[in-house]
């Protein structure tokens, strides 16, 4: 019987076509069948599926291995009540499944989400088992086995032993009510509140399962910059149905609130957070929200931040703000992530400082269920920062990572920029702030100051999501792989960029080393690619205006000194950067003494963040030997170069992708190309007119003058 199965599935294999065109909708869960033999000794471990279908989650978990299977073995995996031929599967909790209640397995370490994957024999057969202490955890351990066949690995003598080292794990949409998705370059937002609560788009659920599969398990639907209808009954009923959706995959919904909403949808005359009224009204709020959604995640706020109403409009502080949400949400369980992205609309001090100042004096103020949600660094998602100097410093309030996963700086939807190097980047980084060894990862997961008295045990990450109605969901294929990043680190912030990669490549396109070796390399030059051609040795923010859209680094003057280039990059014909060592803001005093130290210093600063910490004369030897002036050019030049490289590596390539992704990816790639190369020579062109130097020997000019680039403009830009 099982030979001749065997052979049917080799027959078909024999006709099946060459790759199908795909357009990546599938993300990493294509499930596209393995190669014949090896698809022959997996099956040897994959024979049948003994796994309950008790509740919802059960049946996701257990139709995600039988789709899995099925399609990458290209057999349907039977499914039983007992164990009886060797390489069974058998999933489930000890409540679920007798067999799992029987083996006795030590599940009480790995916590409500965590699961084992192990390799054991029941009843003198080979088995498998994917064991939880909840259904959740069997759904994340189904995905994890999933991944294994998916990226070639072993079966054999599995050991197993996962749980997220984070509590929340979260997207951020920043969406809007009407569809538009603010820094959002994957089409209009996938929530269709028009239709909702009563039209269900199956994508609802592929998104659930696609989120599943790296552990998020929260998602806040719409935009910081909110709209206080969103906390409407109507509005209410649309989130309740997407939870519904959502919840056997184990993500709860979140909502952005309006600080104001009290007066906009209340009626009140005020939404000062210690006034009586106030507080009454976001109490019946919070049932009300409970009601309707009874495992509703928490509230995110931005509040006092770019023109955002907050408690600051009545003389509080953000931590009595926080406070009167968590108040309110506390009796249910509900978190509030308060956000610390903040910079006053008055004092012109360092933008970069800004949210230490407010922040730092507030520690120990918050309630239990309040998390600080901070930016990676402290001006705003930029190709590379220091990270923010509050981590660290504020040891008795959880504070949470905020990274931005669309890439509102780093080149839109068509840049190839894999942001895994950034992510790592900082949360490897060492604050200091408890001697060395004080990354930011073990502020954010605890481990640093957990055991201050009085502190939560809450933490989390959250991730600005670059999910959009295109059908390949991230606007490109290759921005697939920072979704998936963000989600596997946020499960793990200790795995490394790299090897997210390798996993990444293998599931989306091909387990064949000839092409996943050169991806891999390309995708882990990529961010340091677009440092180089954007904002080399620490320059920032000398993007666009508004839209973020291509270099305008002449850009100056409008209604804040500090939404402009010039602010940030402070170059005349003598020299060049933000001075904020001690003789400028002192930002780097925010930083633990070594830090501080360090990054005061112009002769000991990484080169990296000169121009972000130092202003320098325009010959300030570098240590290549070379003058800033020649290194930032070299710089520029070779973050071209760079992307050219990455070109041609896919261009012969083409033989292992489908012809669909393999053309789409080519000329994302050709436009990225045509941006770098005007990144650099729009920069080159405007440094040159401010310091009159000549181009270093052997460095093209720029191909237009400055007074072009000057004259590009772009009202349409997306994610305005
Ligand atoms: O990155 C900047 C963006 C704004 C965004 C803001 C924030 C949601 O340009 O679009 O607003 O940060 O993070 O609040």
């Amino acid at each position: 019987m099982l030979a001749a199965a065997f052979l049917s599935v080799l027959a078909v294999m024999s006709w099946m076509p060459a790759a199908h065109a795909e357009d990546g909708h599938e993300l990493w869960l294509r499930y596209r069948q393995i190669e014949t033999v090896q698809a022959n000794a997996y099956r040897a471990d994959a024979s049948q599926l003994i796994a309950g279908q008790g509740t919802p989650t059960q049946v996701a978990a257990r139709d995600e291995l039988l789709r899995g299977l099925g399609g990458l073995l290209g057999a349907t995996l039977p499914a039983s009540d007992s164990v009886t031929r060797d390489g069974a599967i058998v999933m489930g909790t000890a409540a679920s499944s007798p067999l799992i209640a029987r083996l006795g397995l030590d599940l009480d370490d790995v916590g409500a989400e965590g699961y084992l994957i192990r390799s054991v024999a029941i009843d003198g057969h080979r088995t498998t088992v994917i064991a939880a202490r909840e259904d959740i955890g069997a759904l994340y351990g189904a995905f994890h086995f999933l991944r294994l066949v998916q990226t070639g690995q072993s079966l054999a003598k599995l050991d197993v032993r996962e749980s997220p080292r984070l509590k929340l794990r979260v997207l951020n949409h920043w969406d809007n009510l009407d569809g538009h998705v603010e820094r959002g370059y994957a089409g209009a937002s996938i929530w269709d509140w028009h239709k909702l609560p009563d039209y269900l788009d199956p994508r609802y659920t592929e998104y659930a399962r696609a989120n599943a599969s790296l552990g998020i398990n929260g998602s806040v639907l719409n935009n910081v910059n909110s709209n206080a209808l969103s906390l409407t009954p109507m509005y209410l009923q649309k989130a309740a149905a997407l939870a519904g959706v959502f919840r056997p995959y184990g993500i709860r919904v979140f909502l952005s609130a309006r600080f104001s909403a009290p007066i906009e949808i209340g009626g009140l005359k005020t939404a000062d957070p210690l006034d009586p009224e106030v507080r009454r009204w976001w109490r019946a709020k919070a049932d009300e929200i409970y009601r309707i959604i009874p495992d509703f995640g928490g509230l995110l706020v931005k509040a006092n931040s770019e023109g955002q109403p907050g408690p600051q409009d009545y003389g509080r502080t953000h931590a009595e703000g926080a406070n009167l949400l968590a108040d309110a949400l506390a009796p249910h369980g509900g978190t509030v992530m308060w956000r610390a992205f903040v910079y006053s609309d008055e004092e012109p001090d360092d933008r970069a400082k800004q949210a230490y100042t407010e922040f730092v004096p507030l520690d120990g103020k918050f309630r239990d269920n309040v998390l600080v949600q901070v930016k990676n660094g402290a001006i705003d998602f930029q190709p590379r920062e220091p990270f923010h100097p509050l981590f660290g410093a504020m040891p008795k309030t959880p504070l949470m990572m905020e990274f931005q996963i669309t890439k509102e700086y780093l080149g839109f939807a068509t840049h190839l920029v894999y942001l895994g190097p950034l992510y790592e980047e900082t949360l490897r980084a060492d604050t200091y702030a408890r001697g060395k060894g004080s990354t930011v990862t073990k502020v954010i997961d605890g481990s640093l100051d957990g055991d201050v008295p009085g502190r939560s045990g809450l933490t989390g990450m959250a991730g600005v999501a670059n999910i959009g109605a295109d059908r390949n969901w991230s606007g490109s294929h290759f921005d697939q792989a920072n979704w998936y990043a963000y989600g596997r680190l946020a499960w793990n912030p200790d795995l490394s960029s790299r090897a997210i990669a390798e996993e990444w490549v293998r599931m989306t396109f091909s387990n064949d080393e000839r092409f996943v070796a050169p991806v891999v390399g390309m995708m882990m030059d990529s961010r340091e690619a677009v440092v180089d051609y954007m904002t080399p040795l620490g320059l920032h923010h000398l993007m666009g205006r508004g839209h973020h859209y291509g270099p305008m680094p002449w850009d100056a003057g409008g209604p804040r000194a500090d939404w402009t280039p010039v602010y940030y990059h402070r170059a005349d014909k003598n020299g060049i950067g933000f001075d904020r060592s001690a003789t400028g803001s002192n930002a780097d005093a925010q930083y633990a003494p070594p830090l501080a130290e360090q990054f005061g210093d112009v002769e000991r600063v990484p080169e990296q963040f000169l121009l972000w910490f130092h202003h320098v004369p325009w010959d300030h030897r570098m240590r290549s030997g070379r003058p800033l002036w020649d290194e930032l050019v070299h710089r520029y030049t070779h973050g071209v170069d760079e992307v050219k490289k990455m070109r041609a590596t896919w261009d012969g390539l083409s033989a292992y992708v489908d012809a669909g992704r393999h053309a789409q990816v080519s000329a994302f790639l050709a436009i990225q190309q045509d941006e770098a190369q005007w990144w650099r020579d729009a920069s080159i062109a405007y440094w040159q007119s401010l310091n009159g130097l000549p181009l270093p020997q052997g460095q093209a000019p720029p191909a237009h003058t400055l007074g072009y680039y000057q004259s590009l403009s772009f009202p349409h830009a997306p994610g305005n």
